[in-house]
């Protein structure tokens, strides 16, 4: 992933409202209302009028920022997705090989229940949530998303892990004939991502299945992708067929390409320099070509919910 050096920001850019992020369920229960009631008008104001399913779903305040989610435009238009390409353009213009449906998603590794699941049996015991949620490239740009998913740790715990299952792993499907990008060598395929086993527990962490209250465009990683919104989005494996309870810690696809430049923790982090651009701040997609930069937050904003996970760390040694 190449990028060009970022400017650096003015303090007067930095701008408070965004620390103030998921206050609103407490602001609302101290109101005695509950949380949506206070949330501004759906979402999915900006939905397509495109040919995906609508989803059925409940509104999750408590885990969702305040910031204006990104169009459907840019969410669907601008990304990655290296089977069907590298430029941020490609995934729209070619995922439409890819199919979805018949889909399978086999279950391995130290866990009591493995086995190869119709996408059906995976979904079926999960309500869905929506979630607007940062999503910050490891490239310095950034969008929020109105997600449709659910906890990945309710499905990892279906499957019961065992006590050596210290880390999970996550597969994208490998078929070059549906996806073009894989007939190149671009990346060592098939995409793999994993996470230490209480990141993945950790409520925070989405299994995505749709964007603006309908299914998810293939180019976002229909029919299954995952979501942790502290880590860029490198972390977030696409169109999933493959889920591995391990007692090592996996290579990861991303930190194999380029290990100087891309690890296994992949946590938003403002002080640690990609080796080639800074992390000081990102460009958020959407917000014009001349628009002033935004600071990067810690986590990603998130560090509340989730710097417990890494505290004695060395996150300089473990970006
Ligand atoms: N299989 C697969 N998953 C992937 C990628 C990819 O190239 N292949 N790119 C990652 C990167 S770098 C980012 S930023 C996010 C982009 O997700 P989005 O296109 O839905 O915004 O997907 C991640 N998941
Ligand atoms: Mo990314």
């Amino acid at each position: 992933m190449r990028m060009p050096r970022p400017a650096a920001i003015r303090p007067s850019e930095i701008t408070a409202e965004r620390y103030f992020h998921m206050r609103r369920d407490l602001l609302a229960g101290a109101l005695g209302l509950s949380a949506s009631a206070l949330l501004p008008a759906r979402a999915s104001a900006n939905a397509p009028a495109a040919p995906l399913a609508t989803l059925k779903y409940t509104r999750n305040a408590r885990y969702s920022v305040t910031d204006k989610p990104n169009t459907f435009e840019d969410i669907s238009g601008y990304n990655n997705f290296y089977e069907f390409g590298l430029d941020k353009s490609d995934p729209a213009a070619n995922a439409g090989s890819l199919h979805t449906r018949p889909w399978s998603v086999t279950i391995a590794g130290e866990a009591s229940v493995t086995g190869t699941f119709t996408i059906e049996d995976i979904l079926k015991p999960h309500p869905l949530e929506e979630r607007i949620y940062r999503h910050r490239c490891v490239e310095a740009w950034s969008m929020v998303i109105p997600w449709v998913g659910f906890p990945l740790a309710d499905l990892l715990q279906r499957f019961k892990p065992t006590s050596r299952a210290k880390f999970v792993e996550f597969t994208t499907l490998l078929d070059p004939k549906q996806m073009p990008g894989q007939r190149r060598g671009v990346l060592d395929w098939p995409y793999v991502e994993a996470l230490r086993i209480d990141e993945a527990m950790n409520p925070l962490a989405l299994m995505v299945v749709g964007v603006y209250g309908r299914d998810l465009p293939n180019q976002n990683g229909a029919p299954l992708r995952l979501h942790l919104p502290w880590k860029y989005g490198f972390k977030s494996a696409k169109s999933i067929v493959k889920i591995r309870f391990s007692e090592r810690q996996p290579a990861n696809t991303w930190a194999l390409s380029a290990p100087g430049e891309y690890g296994f923790y992949a946590n938003v982090n403002p002080e640690v320099d990609h080796p080639r651009w800074s992390q000081a701040s990102e460009r958020h997609i959407g917000g014009g070509f001349f628009a002033a930069r935004q600071p990067t937050l810690m986590f990603n904003g998130y560090a509340e919910q989730v710097a417990g996970l890494y505290k004695g760390m060395d996150l300089r040694r473990n970006f």
